[in-house]
């Protein structure tokens, strides 16, 4: 039976290598319309909470997992070795940046390795790892090809995106268009074919390095636009208008006009991240992305702005940063999710400690942190605990935070998220 009939009669083993917040959850919707998925990844622990029908992703409910694993059409192994028994492979591992802030594919070029002993003729290989234009055919073709596969005629390559929206209760891997970009025609078609079984729209383009940059293109949009509000907002606060309300207003243009909103920087493992594997690759063309450089630049000066923010307030009620006990509310990188990562809270915490401030966080998501060698918990939420502090930051605006007790009782509030609009209370400070 050929490739596509195997796929349009659910009967292809796919394998997904990365079960991070990308994989598991594309694993469980390809479970779900009765696929037979193989979950692979490094980290035992992972495979045996899968295993054992246990969820690790919030957007995930929990069932689910154990509903599959119990129906057979979900395993988890660490494992390459299944490879060989698998029609299609999607790698949705992280691409991070190392220390000199450069891509780090190493994940990507460590997945493939794993991967390729045991490829075989009739196979399906998928990328989703977010990466510059050029990822697929420099990383993944020569590993292929050096085991004699001719791509487009023995073996099967695209790119294909991931748009997860962590948090995001109205966008599901199953109603977002999913974009897929083949090495050849076939390769294109094939990987659409799949995808189709599961999303209800595909976006097929003509090649990979075009299906890696529109991705770029996607979260490179959010990174400069909001450095821009970013930007407007230090503006505003000099021209003492309220950038809010100027945001608000903005957005009722129903044309021409899309909002993003001022804030302590840029969290997260993507948009903070991804816009500088293309200034990286850009610079092999002799080109200087601009625009991404000046957004990265602005963002992360936001949490110093916030701490210079947090001072000028602490001043004003005759303190300084230098003794205060300070208390951060909200440290996930952003609303209503428990993902740290890249989260401006911490480079807030770390700055203010330097200049000598006490610090304590309360986030309901997050139970315990760690800035540099210091370890904190979240404290939970009292009238004695706010009246002890001087200050208290809201970076992150959950929503299931008391904010009436918080203003009745904080001594002084800094509200980097407008989170506190409905109060209007002479301790509130708005950034
Ligand atoms: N942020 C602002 N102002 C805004 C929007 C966001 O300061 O107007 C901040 C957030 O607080 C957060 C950071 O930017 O710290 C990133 O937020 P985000 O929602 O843009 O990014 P992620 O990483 O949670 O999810 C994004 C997806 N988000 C949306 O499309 C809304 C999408 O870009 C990608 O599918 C996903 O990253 C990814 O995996 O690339």
């Amino acid at each position: 039976m050929s490739l596509e009939n195997e796929i349009t009669e659910k009967k292809v083993k796919i394998g997904i290598v990365g079960l991070g917040y990308v994989g598991l959850p594309l694993a469980v919707e390809m479970a779900k319309v009765d696929f037979n998925v193989v979950g692979i990844d490094l980290d035992c622990r992972k495979v045996d909470m899968i295993l054992r029908g246990e969820n690790y992703i919030p957007d995930l409910n929990g069932d689910i997992i154990k509903n599959l694993v119990k129906s057979g059409h979900l395993k988890a192994t660490n494992d390459f070795k299944v490879i060989g028994d698998l029609d299609v492979i999607i790698i949705c591992v992280p691409t991070p940046l190392n220390k000199t802030r450069e891509p780090d594919t190493s994940y990507i070029q460590g997945s493939i390795n794993s991967i390729s002993p045991y490829l075989k003729k009739g196979q399906l290989i998928i990328l989703e790892s977010t990466s510059y234009p050029g990822t697929t055919e420099e990383i993944i073709l020569p590993v292929i090809k050096k085991y004699g596969l001719e791509v487009g005629k023995d073996i099967y390559v695209a790119f294909s995106p991931e748009r997860v929206d962590p948090g995001n209760k109205k966008y599901s891997i199953k109603n977002t268009p999913k974009v897929v970009g083949g090495v050849t025609k076939d390769c294109t078609r094939i990987a659409s074919l799949l995808y189709a079984q599961v999303v209800d729209q595909v976006v097929s383009v003509s090649s990979p390095k075009t299906a890696e940059m529109t991705k770029l293109l996607e979260n490179i949009f959010r990174c400069v636009n909001i450095a821009l509000v970013n930007e407007i907002m230090i503006l505003c606060d000099r021209m003492n208008i309220d950038v809010w309300e100027v945001v608000k207003a903005a957005s009722t243009k129903p044309f021409g006009f899309m909002p993003f909103y001022p804030g302590p920087g840029l969290g997260g493992h993507c948009i903070p991240v991804d816009p500088f594997y293309l200034s990286w690759k850009a610079k092999e063309y002799d080109f200087y992305t601009e625009f991404i450089e000046l957004a990265g630049k602005i963002n992360q000066n936001m949490p110093y702005y916030v701490v210079s923010k947090i001072a000028e307030a602490l001043n004003d009620v005759q303190k300084s940063i230098k003794g205060s006990k300070i208390l951060i509310l909200g440290v996930a990188y952003k609303k209503d999710i428990d993902d740290l990562r890249e989260s401006p809270a911490l480079k807030v915490i770390e700055i203010l400690r330097q200049k000598g401030a006490l610090v304590s966080y309360h986030d309901p998501y997050i139970d315990k942190i760690s800035v540099g060698d210091e370890s904190f918990c979240s404290q939970p939420l009292s009238e004695d605990m706010l009246r002890e502090n001087d200050c208290a930051v809201v970076i992150t605006d959950h929503s299931n935070v008391d904010y009436e007790l918080i203003v009745n009782k904080a001594n002084l509030v800094v509200d980097t998220r407008n989170a506190l609009d409905e109060f209007s209370r002479g301790n509130i400070v708005k950034i």
